[in-house]
């Protein structure tokens, strides 16, 4: 059985908008008088944006109007960060990584949970390198459960065993898992669970050197 796709998380991956996360949910917090600090925001990695407030929240519970005024406010702050994003903002090693991924034959997707993956993409000049962008518009059920990534699979037509998921988050990881993807964890957060653990992301990493070493892993378990 052979790898066909490669698919890719956004934030944390492809790039950092986990800082831009950050200081929109730091200025609501401050704003409604809420603790939250970086720590807390490293939780909310790959988390969906109501499941985030409810983490922020912390047991805490508001009216569901005021619920939808804090994401919407957050949101907003979100969009004025993000409207700043350029090709600059790629992580590094990305390009070289999508090249290489795309000369290899392989299709592309990319599995974010974010509803404004698309706009993010836009901005980083990158959207026109994927045959599929699945976002927190495709499916109901937000990473851990394997929707998104059966999603992903189904609109690119290879099979979830035969797609290969970048993710920087454990949600994303075990998400994937469950989906019957193998996996590569990225960077610093609980991802070493995953078939294949690149800490320092996509830099110096080629697809060949991914492909061999699962071949190689899935030959040592026989
Ligand atoms: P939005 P990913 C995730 O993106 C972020 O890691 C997470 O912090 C954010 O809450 C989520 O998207 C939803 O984002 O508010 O833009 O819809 O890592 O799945 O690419
Ligand atoms: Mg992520």
């Amino acid at each position: 059985m052979a790898i066909r796709a490669f698919v890719f998380d956004l934030d944390g991956v492809i790039t950092d908008t986990a800082e831009y996360h950050y200081r929109a949910w730091k200025r609501l917090a401050d704003d409604e008088r809420i603790p939250f600090t970086r720590e807390d925001n490293d939780a909310l990695r790959g988390v969906s944006r109501q499941e985030s407030l409810s983490r922020l929240l912390k047991g805490r519970s508001i009216s569901e109007s005021l619920a939808q005024e804090w994401l919407a406010r957050k949101n907003a702050h979100y969009l004025e960060y993000i409207n700043q994003l350029s090709p600059q903002d790629r992580l590094p090693g990305v390009t070289a990584f999508l090249n290489a991924t795309r000369g290899a034959g392989l299709k592309l997707g990319i599995a974010s949970a974010s509803k404004n993956a698309r706009l993010v993409l836009d901005r980083l000049g990158l959207t026109g390198r994927f045959d599929v962008i699945g976002n927190g518009h495709s499916v109901a059920n937000p990473k851990p459960a394997p929707d998104l990534f059966l999603w992903v699979a189904e609109a690119l037509q290879v099979p979830a065993s035969e797609s290969l998921v970048f993710e920087d988050a454990e949600a994303g990881i075990d998400a994937a898992k469950c989906a019957g993807c193998l996996t590569v964890g990225i960077g610093k957060a609980k991802v070493n669970h995953a078939d294949i653990y690149l800490p320092n992301g996509l830099e110096n990493a080629n697809p060949a050197a991914i492909l061999s070493q699962l071949e190689a892993d899935r030959s040592t378990r026989g």
